[in-house]
């Protein structure tokens, strides 16, 4: 049975592509999920791919990882990533591994995108490698999964 993960986005990435491409670059969502179904087809791995602008809706699908028994998790909880500790403990509840990803590099920016909550819980933290960051964790995601 191939193992599924979950890729989840925060607040405003479905804005992606269109604004502040010299932030965030050119790429869509969708183009973001076409790369991540890619990357983990590599690994034979299914992706359940989703974003939300709601904090509790995160939270409902990081609450469904274990019920669905997914094998482990890719998060960019964009803006949440900075203030969200309700994001944190849902993510702390999980016994798969789960990586964080920022497209931009949070630490060359302002002072107040520095911390991230949910980098305490992340087995690890990708970013500042653009759209492509989402892909790199998919890969090390399955080398984790492989391994545990
Ligand atoms: O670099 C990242 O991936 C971030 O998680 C993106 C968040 C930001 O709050 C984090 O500090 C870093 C913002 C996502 C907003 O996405 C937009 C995309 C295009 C246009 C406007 C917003």
């Amino acid at each position: 049975m191939p193992k599924t993960v979950y890729v989840l986005n925060g607040p405003n990435l479905n804005l992606l592509g269109t604004r502040e491409p010299e932030i965030y670059g050119r790429a869509t969502l969708a183009d973001v999920e076409k790369l991540c179904r890619t990357a983990a087809e590599r690994h034979g791995l299914i992706v359940v791919f989703r974003q939300s602008n709601h904090e509790g809706e995160i939270i409902d699908w990081i609450q469904e990882i274990r019920r669905e028994k997914a094998a482990g998790l890719v998060i960019n909880p964009a803006g949440y990533s900075h203030t969200s500790i309700a994001i944190l403990d849902a993510i702390a509840t999980l016994d798969v591994p789960v990586i964080e990803v920022h497209i931009s590099n949070i630490h060359a920016r302002e002072q107040f995108r520095r911390r991230s909550y949910v980098s305490q819980v992340a087995r690890a933290v990708v970013c500042g490698f653009g759209t492509e960051g989402y892909a790199l964790a998919i890969t090390g995601l399955a080398a984790m999964i492989a391994k545990d």
